[in-house]
Order: C-alpha cells, then sequence, then structure tokens
C-alpha cells in the first residue's frame, strides 16, 4: 500500500539554542538559597508541623538519576534569582513578533538553508510543542508570515511527542499531494512552565527550538535526505504527567501559583510504564514495516532520562544508550520536551551511509509515543 506513494523525505533540520547555560551547581545553589529563604520565613509554621520544610537539592542526586548535566535557556537571572525562580520576559506588544515565533524562525531559516529552500517554497507549517505561547491566533500562523510562507499553519501540542506526532501529519499532507513542502517546528520554552521551586523537577528541562523540512524526493534538492519509511503513532491516557493550565484557570478563581499549574509528575511510574511500551512500540512498528531492531543503524530516542534511554535500548538490541547506537544529548540540552530526539537527529545523523536506517521516536505525556522511520538516501 505504501509503495503506491511517492518517497518523502526529511530534507533538512534546524537548531535554535539559547545563549545561557545553567550548570547544575548553579540550578542548585539557587535552588537550596531558595529553600533557606522559604525555611526562614515560615520557621514557625514549619516548627509547629503546618508546614514542612523545604529540603535541598544535589548534584550527585541530579546526575545519577537523569544524567542531566546543564540546560540552556533563554533568560537565566530570573531562573537562578532566589526570591523568584522563573524566567523574566520582557512583554512584546501585538506588532512585535513574538518569543515563540522569534525562535521557531531561527531555527527554521538554518533548516531551509540545510534543504536549499526558501520561506516562499514552504505551503504548510506545524508548530508543535508541548506548550503554546497564547491561545490564539496559532503560533504557526505568525511563522508562516514570518518566513514568507504561503498555505496553511496550524499549532498542535502532544508533549514531548509533538515533534514526531507533526512528522506523521507533515508525511501523509507531503505524500497525499495535499502539501509540497512541510515546515515542522518545536519551539520549547520549558522554562516558563518548570516548577524550578520543586526539588523533584527543578533540574529536569531546558529550552530550545527544532525544525524539519519535509517533501517529496523529487522536489528534494539538498545534499542530506532521510527517506520516511512509516510513522507510527500511540496514546493511552495517563495523569501521571501534568500540567493543569489553561484558560479555566480565572473562573475557577484559582492562584496562579498553585502547584498543579506548572509542569508536575509521578518520574518513578512515567520511568516504569514508559520504558516498556516505548520499546514496543519501536518493535511493533518496525516488524509492520519488515524491520528488525538489530537492523537499525541508530535510534534518535527521546531525551529525558538516561536510564530510560538505557533500559529501551537494551530491551531492543541488548546494547548501551549513549554511544554510536543511541546517542545522548541530554547531559548537555537537558529535557527538551518535544525537541529531544530531533536535536539527536540533528546532531548525530552525518556518519550514516546512504541505505542505512534508524528510528526517531519519543515518549512523554499522554501518554503519546511517536515513531519516526528514516533511511538515508
Ligand atoms: N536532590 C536530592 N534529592 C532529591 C531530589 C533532588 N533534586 N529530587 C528528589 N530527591 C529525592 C526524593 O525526595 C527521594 O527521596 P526519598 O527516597 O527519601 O523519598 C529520592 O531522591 C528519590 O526520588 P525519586 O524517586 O523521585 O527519584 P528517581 O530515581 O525516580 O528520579 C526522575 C527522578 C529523574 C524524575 C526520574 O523518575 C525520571 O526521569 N522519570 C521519567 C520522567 C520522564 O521521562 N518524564 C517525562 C516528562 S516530559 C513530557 O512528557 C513533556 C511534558 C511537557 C514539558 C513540560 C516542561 C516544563
Amino acid at each position: 500500500m505504501q509503495a503506491s506513494f511517492p518517497a518523502v523525505v526529511i530534507s533538512g533540520t534546524g537548531l535554535y539554542r539559547p545563549p545561557h547555560v545553567i550548570t547544575n551547581a548553579e540550578l542548585v545553589e539557587a535552588f537550596n538559597r531558595y529553600a533557606d529563604l522559604h525555611n526562614a520565613e515560615h520557621a514557625t509554621a514549619i516548627a509547629t508541623g503546618e508546614r514542612a520544610a523545604l529540603t535541598h537539592s544535589s548534584v550527585e542526586f541530579i546526575e545519577k538519576a537523569s544524567g542531566i548535566k546543564q540546560r540552556y535557556v533563554i533568560e537565566k537571572d530570573g531562573v537562578l534569582d532566589p526570591t523568584r525562580m522563573y524566567p523574566r520576559f520582557a512583554p512584546r506588544g501585538d506588532d512585535q513578533l513574538s518569543l515563540m515565533a522569534e525562535i521557531a524562525v531561527a531555527a527554521a531559516r538554518q533548516a531551509l538553508e540545510q534543504a536549499g529552500k526558501t520561506g516562499a517554497d514552504v505551503d504548510a507549517v506545524l508548530c508543535s510543542s508541548a506548550n503554546m505561547q497564547r491561545a490564539y491566533p496559532a503560533m504557526a500562523v505568525e511563522i508562516q508570515q514570518a518566513l514568507g510562507a504561503g498555505g496553511y499553519g496550524f499549532d498542535m501540542n502532544v508533549a514531548c511527542s509533538s515533534a514526531t506526532f507533526a512528522l506523521e501529519q507533515a508525511f501523509n499532507a507531503v505524500r497525499s499531494g495535499a502539501s509540497k513542502c512541510v515546515l515542522v517546528v518545536n519551539p520549547e520554552i520549558t522554562s516558563a512552565h518548570l516548577e524550578w521551586r520543586d526539588r523533584d523537577c527543578h533540574f529536569i528541562f531546558g529550552d530550545v527550538c527544532t525544525a524539519l523540512i519535509v517533501e517529496r524526493a523529487e522536489d528534494a534538492t539538498g545534499a542530506d535526505q532521510w527517506e520516511i519509511l512509516g510513522t507510527q503513532l500511540a496514546t493511552q491516557f495517563s495523569s501521571n504527567i501534568r500540567n493543569n493550565f489553561g484558560f479555566m484557570n480565572r473562573a475557577e478563581d484559582r492562584d496562579p501559583n498553585d502547584r498543579d499549574l506548572t509542569f508536575y509528575q509521578e518520574g518513578r511510574k512515567v520511568f516504569k510504564e514508559v520504558v516498556p511500551l516505548a520499546a514496543a512500540h519501536i518493535e511493533g512498528h518496525l516488524a509492520k514495516l519488515g524491520l528488525e531492531p538489530t537492523q537499525m543503524r541508530r535510534f534518535w530516542l527521546h531525551q529525558a532520562n538516561q536510564g530510560m534511554n538505557q533500559l529501551v535500548i537494551k530491551k531492543l538490541v541488548g546494547a548501551d544508550a549513549g554511544g554510536d547506537i543511541a546517542p545522548l544529548i541530554l547531559n548537555e540540552y537537558a529535557n527538551t520536551a518535544s525537541a529531544g530526539s530531533v536535536i539527536a537527529f540533528h546532531h548525530h545523523r552525518a556518519d550514516l551511509k546512504a541505505g542505512e536506517t534508524g528510528v526517531i521516536c519519543s515518549f512523554g505525556a499522554g501518554y503519546s509515543i511517536g515513531s519516526v522511520v528514516v533511511r538515508k538516501r
């Protein structure tokens, strides 16, 4: 059935990397100062047992539990200010390019250049991310205009799987002939929806934006082309990774500082439940394409936790993650939600030879899992 469709390729990728690094040592120092201030301010309530004291975070725990050593952020001072603990962004007027569109355009321009295309060649823009800066107009439409693209644009959100889910939409739009050249962008400003005051999760995320160009092989002129052999998406409802921020909050008379209005999770449950789902998903998808995991030259996996990737790769091919078979980028970037597997693909594909095959796979909130099998042309 798939053979009757024209070949579709990823012909360019782009990466916007924010200017500021926060090391684990800086992060922990800021958190511990915040915890001390909090404990001093609430000393009486803590002494009477009405309130729990906050416990210090530690670099050793973070590196052992996650493999993360640093993260990039768009704004650093606000995050590390123990009296604030979230980024400080200047509001922009409606006539200015919004921050999310700005980083998306930066990543998109790189991807277009790699593909040998301009904004005018693009006829669909999918802005696919774990969170949107605003409700409307769609970020994608603003990005479309900034790039001088035609066609249409829309936003979509499947948390950490947003990029792979968008790739399937792009793949189908191009192979059906509905679109000629699709831009997928994944602007992740996670710093604005992470709870930096919670030591269980304050180390997890970083900001970034990735971009991909999807077009028919017959239209592609770039030097680096990756044929999409197939995509497979799956979801299964879980509240183990959740954020209740939304347009109903005001009507519910919620305090904007309520803990459930930023990212929260049952990290251990996520770890245990998602690893087997992801490994089985990849195995099932490859089997449908008549392929075996051991035939894959590379796995560009979601980058949430080093141990998770280790287990997924062990189950699939009996090898260790972090090396040649499944490169890790989370030590440098942390978890960048939907962008993680695309960053891995962006940085770690140049050494593959024509005919070699790999899998881009994301997994995360929803739960959601998406896999895209690609072959170097
Ligand atoms: N420093 C020191 N000690 C700590 C710290 C810290 N920072 N944090 C926790 N501890 C303590 C705990 O309190 C606990 O103590 P005790 O045993 O006394 O209770 C002990 O260390 C162990 O804690 P955990 O059980 O929580 O530790 P884990 O080994 O499970 O590691 C992880 C925690 C790293 C979070 C791990 O569970 C994990 O990575 N799980 C998978 C999570 C995951 O992949 N989530 C995906 C979410 S991303 C997604 O889908 C997109 C969401 C949208 C993006 C949102 C952007 C903001």
